[in-house]
């Protein structure tokens, strides 16, 4: 019995020494996230200087506490809008990532995620944690991606088989036309976009290259852009044979949606007979989404959609954006956003300007920025406009 008790002791005393050890290297091994009064974590306040004695203190917690959002009053009417599957959870949340850490954080401007089936809990979860505005989720109604009654479905296949036999991107697929379709006519009137005035499209996988300065969508309304983008190149032909001959017609039956101060130019060399097939980039867009859902536009709209491109070819809702900006708006409604480091494979947009990059901490090589070589469209745009190229621009051509 008294030897029984004895080892009870013993394993007592073991256990006791034990958990001490276990506590003892975990207090001096684990970051504690609580380290208020010991460690300034916002050292531009005023009167909160570290005191002396805290340099061996604990790691700030994770993130620190972002600045007050602007007041309401500063802040524009707008919404970030992404359209993706529950499966591109992981490379959105890389994208938001980098939204947040180089603008919204300070702005907490809201989210839209949109997609054809229900978002699933994974993807709720992580992306409402990444965003500090408040996040959405909805459903597409089933009549804005699926093929509308004129469409011959027969048609529809053949020019599918045809275009992948052919290896054009995406030429084979129906999900790939349902969504440029979707982006072309329908984002800016779900029911979740209807309380916004201004978006800004991000997709999975992008990379932001630099801190963002300012607000572009306070910058949009105060200066009364309706359209901005950050690159510009031609389109495959082969994915758009007639859709010039579509716009055309529009024009004819609706000059009264022509702006005289069009942007023509931007988009054809012969005064409008053909389409140089110039576009700007529409996995990056800031933009109006009052103009997208007025008359002009979504007139323009049905008639390309009643023309059958986007399934009997496969229009890109990149060039059906920028040629209803380029026509539909005033040239000076059209902004190019230089200081908006940019990449989606496989171009990268940035800055111009040694001291601009410096400024605004960005990451990315200058001999990368696509804006000058002879595939892009940009300086098209600027002289166009006559505007001046940023200084630094003849050393980024080749
Ligand atoms: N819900 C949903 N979203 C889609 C679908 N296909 C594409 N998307 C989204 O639509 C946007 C454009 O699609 P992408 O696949 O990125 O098209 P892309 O930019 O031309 O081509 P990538 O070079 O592959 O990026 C992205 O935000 C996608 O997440 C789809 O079938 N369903
Ligand atoms: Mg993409």
């Amino acid at each position: 019995m008294a030897a029984g008790s004895g080892r009870y002791v013993r394993y007592l005393l073991f256990a006791v020494f034990g958990l001490a050890v276990l506590f003892f290297i975990s207090r001096s091994s684990i970051p504690f996230p609580d380290t208020a009064g010991l460690v300034n974590l916002n050292p531009s306040k005023e009167g909160s200087k570290a005191p002396d004695t805290v340099q061996d203190a604990s790691p700030p917690p994770p993130e620190a506490p972002a600045e007050k959002a602007p007041p309401a009053d500063e802040r524009a009417n707008a919404t970030f809008v992404t359209l993706a599957r529950n499966s591109d959870v992981w490379e959105i949340a890389k994208s938001i990532r980098q939204v947040e850490d180089r603008f919204n954080r300070n702005y907490h401007y809201d989210w839209v995620f949109l997609n054809d089936k229900p978002f699933d809990d994974t993807f709720k979860k992580t992306t409402t944690a990444l965003v500090s505005g408040k996040t959405h989720y909805g459903l597409i109604p089933k009549n804005h991606w699926s093929y509308p009654d004129w469409i011959d479905q027969d048609k529809a296949k053949k020019v599918r088989e045809d275009m992948g036999q052919r290896k054009i991107i995406y030429g084979d697929s129906v999900s790939y036309r349902h969504m440029c379709r979707y982006e072309s006519g329908f984002f800016f009137r779900h029911p979740l976009m209807e309380q916004y005035d201004y978006y800004w499209r991000v997709e999975p996988s992008i990379d932001l290259y630099c801190d963002i300065s300012f607000d572009p969508f306070k910058f949009m309304r105060d200066n009364k852009k309706k359209y901005s983008f950050v690159l510009s190149l031609y389109e495959y032909y082969e994915t758009i044979p007639t859709l010039w001959d579509s716009v055309k017609k529009f024009m004819k039956e609706h000059p009264e949606h022509i702006a005289e101060d069009n942007s023509l130019s931007f988009l054809s060399d012969d005064g409008g007979k053909t389409y140089n097939k110039c576009h700007f980039w529409s996995n990056f867009e800031i933009g109006d989404l009052n103009w997208l859902r007025s008359d002009a536009y979504v007139d323009y709209f049905d008639s390309l959609d009643h023309d059958g491109g986007f399934f009997y070819e496969r229009w890109g809702d990149a060039p059906v954006h920028s040629i209803a900006a380029a026509l539909m708006l005033k040239r000076d409604e059209i902004h190019f956003f230089n200081e908006i480091g940019y990449y989606h494979v496989p171009f990268t947009h940035c800055p111009t300007g040694e001291q601009t990059r410096l400024d605004l901490k960005c990451h990315c090589n200058p001999n990368d920025n696509f804006d000058w070589k002879g595939y892009s469209c940009t300086a098209r745009f600027f002289e166009m406009n006559n505007m001046d190229k940023p200084a630094g621009y003849e050393d980024e051509q080749e």
